[in-house]
């Protein structure tokens, strides 16, 4: 029987092939290092007293985003802070939990990436043990830059050299991309490492499932409402097959689920988030599940461009989501682009 792949294994052979160099696989073992300390974490549940709001004195702590943050975000971003703070790997690092993006320190080397996260998404599943994740991206700093500030990191998402996820479900599962693929490592817990456990994941082109918060459909724009209103009429409407619905709310274990078995997953633009650009952010949360899924042979947009050729204006950036199946994004982009050309 042919030996486990290992995550280490992996990355020296893609450094061996040339697409990564030996930093950016650093990089990556650290955070996936750093996921294994917050999988640890996540796992003990009421048992680790880390569930529940942050905060002091019976006020919550709220964060940049104007969410209540919970104990265990807080942990899980000072693990990936305290995991990437000397290695000499990055130059920079920025946050869903922080304000403004922070440069490495000067006791410590700077590398050449710029590495963001959000540090533990769908965090508001914890209490009631839904699965959660981190979701990191990378970037290169700009040439030339030796005291990166948060403009350095408004590139598009094209320019991301690697990206990934980790789940924290009935399994502890990373799944990596570096521009060769997506590919899947399960957390061995009796010898602490990830495991290459599906190489190549491909998203089926088509699908029956489509995952949305269907709560907010009185608030959605008229382009959404049709179309969902159509995978809702089923085999009897103008799709002409019926639909099947989850909604977890939690983006990790959404997209976990579309890659591994296909289906469209979409927070689009609402009149209570319209303001604000949308729900998701750009840079640590859409570009990365993007840049996943697009390895994977599906799309991803904002419903009117590609989420990789978003063109950042701010580290926070909201954006509307749609993503998965390839030809299922396509319709939903239909719907819009229709709509817009009607005026
Ligand atoms: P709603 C979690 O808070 C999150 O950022 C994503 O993980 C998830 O897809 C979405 O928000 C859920 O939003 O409005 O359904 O609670």
């Amino acid at each position: 029987m042919t030996p486990p792949v290992s995550l280490t294994r992996y990355l020296i052979e893609e450094q061996r092939a040339g697409r990564i160099n030996a930093d950016l696989r650093l990089l990556i073992e650290v955070v996936a290092r750093a996921c294994k300390s917050i999988s640890i974490a996540v796992g003990k549940g009421a048992l680790g007293g880390v569930l529940g709001d942050a905060g002091s004195g019976g006020r919550a702590s709220i964060n940049i985003q104007g969410e209540a943050q919970k104990k265990l975000d807080v942990l899980s971003n000072e693990i990936l802070l305290e995991a990437n703070a000397w290695g000499g790997h990055l130059a920079a690092l920025a946050s869903e939990e922080m304000d403004v993006s922070l440069p490495i320190s000067d006791d410590y080397p700077r590398g050449n990436y710029l590495l963001l996260f959000d540090p533990l998404d769908g965090s508001s599943n914890i209490d009631v043990n839904v699965s959660v994740g981190t979701i990191f991206s990378v970037l290169r700093c700009p040439e030339g830059v030796s005291e990166p500030r948060d403009e350095h990191f408004l590139q598009p998402g094209t320019a991301q050299v690697a990206a990934g996820y980790c789940v924290y479900g009935p399994s502890t599962m990373l799944v990596l991309t570096v521009g060769n693929g997506t590919h899947a490592f399960t957390l061995d817990r009796e010898i602490g490492s990830f495991v290459l456990t599906a190489r190549g994941m491909r998203i089926p082109e088509e699908t029956r499932e489509f995952a949305v918060n269907m709560s907010n459909q009185r608030f959605w724009e008229p382009p959404m409402q049709a179309y969902v209103g159509d995978l809702l009429a089923g085999k009897d409407g103008p799709r002409g097959k019926d639909f099947n619905m989850r909604w977890v709310a939690s983006m990790v274990a959404d997209v976990h689920r579309i890659l591994t078995r296909g289906g469209i997953f979409s927070y689009p633009l609402d009149s209570k988030c319209a303001a604000k650009g949308g729900k998701l952010r750009l840079m640590y949360e859409a570009n990365p599940m993007a840049f996943l899924v697009e390895q994977a042979g599906g799309a991803a947009s904002t419903g009117r461009q590609r989420m990789l050729e978003v063109q950042p204006t701010g580290l926070h950036q909201r954006v509307p989501v749609f993503l998965g199946s390839r030809q299922e994004v396509e319709a939903a982009v239909r719907y819009h682009r229709e709509h817009d050309a009607r005026g």
